[in-house]
């Protein structure tokens, strides 16, 4: 027997449809899809590097065992691609980003911020949607460790916007004072992405 038949998975769905916790046009999933461009990268503890640059008071430049060592987050939060599933109630563990930017201290000038991955993958944020209580640098989820295609080792969190912001093999965050687009958002995805409002391609 199927853990979750057809319908079981409906009246979940309709459930959390009722709750108002799944935004228009997306459906939920109870497994995890693995969505991404390109290959899954290696990772390698000696060469690995996490930094944050531009417009800030004090740049980091961590390495692995630096980063290992911050003060630890745990928060539970709901996950929505464009290509329209919905994940829920996902337990995230890692680093605040608040925690980061208490660190770096940003300058006043500093709106957007453009995240960095491996093999060149970006996303582009405003300031104001990582400077909340949600937004983490994960390492974990659900209590075990990032699996590689989940993004291992590091990777962001940003609940309240389409997940192609939660940019997985997280290495650096570049503050500055004016929106660039990301990867997506250069072969047609919304600047934003807001979910409720389905901001999902340049247009909406
Ligand atoms: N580095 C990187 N991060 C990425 C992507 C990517 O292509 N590269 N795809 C994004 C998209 S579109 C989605 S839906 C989520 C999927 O995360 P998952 O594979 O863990 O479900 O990762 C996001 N983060
Ligand atoms: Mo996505």
């Amino acid at each position: 027997m199927a853990l979750f038949d057809g319908t079981e998975r409906k009246q979940a769905e309709l459930k959390k449809r009722a709750e108002g916790k799944l935004p228009p046009g997306q459906s939920l999933t109870l497994k995890w899809p693995v969505l991404h461009y390109g290959s899954v990268p290696r990772f390698d503890p000696e060469r690995w590097d996490f930094r944050v640059y531009g417009l800030v008071h004090t740049p980091l430049r961590l390495t692995w065992k630096d980063f290992s060592s911050l003060p630890r987050f745990e928060h539970s939060s709901d996950f929505h691609c464009v290509t329209r599933w919905s994940r829920f109630d996902n337990r995230w563990t890692g680093v605040a980003f608040r925690e980061i930017l208490r660190r770096v201290q940003p300058l006043p000038t500093a709106s957007h911020v453009l995240v960095h991955a491996e093999q060149g993958f970006t996303a582009n944020i405003p300031l104001t949607d990582l400077d909340r209580e949600d937004v983490l640098l994960a390492t974990h989820h659900d209590g075990e460790p990032l699996s590689a295609d989940h993004g291992f080792p590091l990777r962001l969190i940003v609940p309240h916007l389409y997940a192609w912001k939660s940019v997985k093999w997280l290495r650096a965050l570049e503050f500055l004072d004016h929106d660039v687009p990301g990867f997506w958002e250069k072969n047609g995805y919304h600047m934003y992405g807001d979910p409720w409002k389905e901001q999902r391609y340049s247009g909406d």
